[in-house]
């Protein structure tokens, strides 16, 4: 039998991928779990919905976020801080659903760090155009855990700069199922999202779901 390029089996994850001291990229690794994460996402969002979040600087952020787990990220008027309450709805945030707890712990031992053991699960929904400029991840109280960030839907370009906010960044693709793991040496590195380009994912449609998983209480 040949294998025709129609008829590749989809990619598997295969090994870390470094991309900085202490950052790796996981290609391919949560793909078999692609829909048991989704569906969770999607309950999560069910109990908790997104919501564009206002910059202290005043303005809508472009991307659509809501948490699960003891703390949730949120970001108001006043700043960026970690809340054990969703501030819509006055209630805990949804417990992380145990599917999501596992490949996060799963991918940050493959990357190196072991006894991952995050609170806090912020998911993020891109729809085309949306992006994230460059920035650190500093409002965790306890910066030795890596930041575990899971891709889902539409493909995007992560960004990964230095630990200053003028170093130059590199670019990467990331499809449905990569994982980045970012800790160590660069757990302050600047990174970012850039604005998603327009299509259609079979599964997610015009839309991509990104999972960070943190330690940030
Ligand atoms: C991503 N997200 O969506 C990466 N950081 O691929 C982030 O880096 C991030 O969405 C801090 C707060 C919200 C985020
Ligand atoms: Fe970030």
């Amino acid at each position: 039998m040949t294998l025709s390029l129609f008829d590749e089996p989809p990619p598997r994850y295969e090994a870390p991928q470094p991309i900085a001291q202490g950052a790796v990229l996981l290609r391919g690794f949560a793909l078999d779990q692609g829909e048991a994460l989704l569906q969770a996402a999607q309950q999560v969002i069910a109990a908790a919905p997104l919501r564009h979040l206002m910059t202290p600087g005043g303005r809508a952020m472009s991307v659509g976020m809501t948490n699960c787990g003891a703390l949730g990220w949120v970001s108001d008027r006043t700043g960026y801080r970690y809340s054990n309450t969703d501030p819509l709805s006055g209630q805990p945030w949804p417990a992380m659903p145990a599917c999501l707890l596992d490949l996060a712990k799963r991918a940050a031992a493959e990357a190196g760090f072991g006894h991952f053991n995050p609170d806090a699960c912020l998911i993020n929904r891109y729809q085309p155009g949306a992006r994230l400029s460059l920035h650190q991840d500093r409002d965790e109280s306890d910066l030795s855990a890596p930041i575990v960030s899971v891709s889902l839907g539409l493909p995007a370009v992560f960004l990964f700069g230095g630990l200053q906010r003028g170093d130059r960044s590199a670019r990467y693709g990331l499809a449905h199922g990569d994982v980045a793991v970012w800790g160590g040496a660069s757990r302050l590195a600047f990174h970012g999202v850039a604005p998603l380009a327009d299509g259609e994912h079979p599964v997610l449609g015009r839309q991509r779901i990104n999972l960070t998983f943190r330690r940030a209480g």
